[in-house]
């Protein structure tokens, strides 16, 4: 470390990145730029490390989750590293029987839908999760003036997989329990909100200068549901880390109709997915927010032209913004082709220079 690097300095220039300026709604040298799931499948050097290791036990060896966190800052010179690990970690460190199924996502062994399931979601310690620390740690150490963004599932997206057992398409049992028994919901959500916030306190603790609360499932409800079920539990998390004084991103798919409350709930940047243009979706959220995306992942499956198009469309939206962190509308596919990530991050920079 050099002197100009010191912990101090260093600190300095996280906090003057273009990423968490932009999060704080301060002018920014460009729009910068990250991708959800910009860590994993696409690229091939982060298929080599994982060969042969589960995702789950991956996520406890610090040493992989540093190479794999940078893995995407190294080759797409991207603004921001997202911590590599998943919303199910802290469930599984708290001891539910779990697994991260190859091409499925997480599986629970025994669903939680009654009363006397709730005493398996006992509290979470940092203990429970040395290996966070242990690699935010090192991270930190490697990623210079890139911030890191440290996140976790919110209530009601986790209660899906809890409830359903795995990944679901209707949601069905979640919401059974949901209209059926509020009051079990009510404890469940908040038990969850409990443990994220948690998770999230130790990942800020150790470094990570931004947290986003991912609630990718929560767009299946009716914004009076999400007022009256769920936004209680998410609002709890976001003040649980409200002190640290770090960005809180807010992000959930097919979420046009409740933007507005996702921000109510306590977020600084809400994220939007490519449904809603970002000039539309900040007259739905209200002033006072930076917002996150948006575009459709599924267009870097396109030709250069039509990406440059559909790139451009995002930032003329975003024009008239406090405050544009660009992302994707929802996480990279697994198999886009890295260049044009690449070439992604390029053109939003070149595109973006004031
Ligand atoms: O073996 C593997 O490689 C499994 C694939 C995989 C990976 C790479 C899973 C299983 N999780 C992850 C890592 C992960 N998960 C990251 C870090 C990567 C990065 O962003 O750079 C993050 C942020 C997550 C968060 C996550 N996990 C979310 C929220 C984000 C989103 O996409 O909406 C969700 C819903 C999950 C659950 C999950 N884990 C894995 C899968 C395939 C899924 C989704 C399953 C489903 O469709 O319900």
């Amino acid at each position: 470390m050099s002197a100009i690097d010191s912990p101090s300095g260093q600190q300095t220039k996280t906090y003057d990145s273009a990423f968490l300026k932009a999060c704080r709604r301060e002018p920014v040298p460009h729009t910068p730029v990250w991708f959800m799931r910009q860590a994993g499948r696409s690229l091939p050097e982060y298929l080599k490390v994982r060969e042969g290791i589960p995702m789950l036990e991956s996520c406890m060896r610090p040493e992989l989750v540093t190479e794999i966190t940078l893995q995407p800052v190294r080759r797409h010179k991207v603004d921001a590293a997202i911590f590599f690990s998943d919303i199910v970690v802290p469930l599984k460190a708290i001891g539910i029987d779990l697994d991260i199924k190859p091409g499925v996502g997480p599986v629970v062994a025994e669903p939680i839908r009654r009363r006397a399931d709730l005493d398996r979601l006992r509290a979470l310690t940092p203990d429970d999760v040395r290996y966070v620390t242990e690699a935010i740690g090192m991270l930190t150490g490697e990623l210079g003036a890139t911030p890191l963004i440290g996140f976790a599932g919110a209530p009601f997206t986790l209660a899906s997989y809890l409830v359903e057992g795995g990944p679901s398409r209707n949601h069905e049992h979640t919401k059974a329990l949901m209209y059926g028994d509020p009051e079990l919901w009510a404890e469940l959500l908040d038990r969850l909100a409990d443990i994220t916030a948690a998770f999230l306190k130790v990942q800020i603790e150790a470094g990570a200068s931004a947290v986003q609360l991912f609630d990718s499932w929560v767009g299946a409800l009716a914004p009076a549901d999400y007022r009256r079920s769920v936004m209680p539990a998410s609002a709890k998390v976001f003040r649980a880390v409200e002190g640290y004084g770090v960005p809180r991103i807010h992000f959930g798919v097919g979420t046009g109709e409740l933007l507005g409350l996702m921000g109510e709930a306590g977020a600084d940047v809400v994220g939007v997915d490519w449904r809603v243009p970002l000039d539309e979706a900040a007259r739905r959220v209200g002033p006072g927010k930076a917002l996150q995306g948006n575009l459709d992942p599924a267009v870097l499956f396109s030709t250069r032209e039509a990406v440059e198009t559909k790139t451009r469309e995002v930032l003329d939206a975003a024009a008239g913004l406090e405050g544009h962190v660009f992302n994707l509308g929802h996480g990279v596919l697994p198999t886009t082709d890295p260049d044009a990530l690449t070439r992604l991050v390029e053109y939003v920079h070149t595109h973006t220079a004031r």
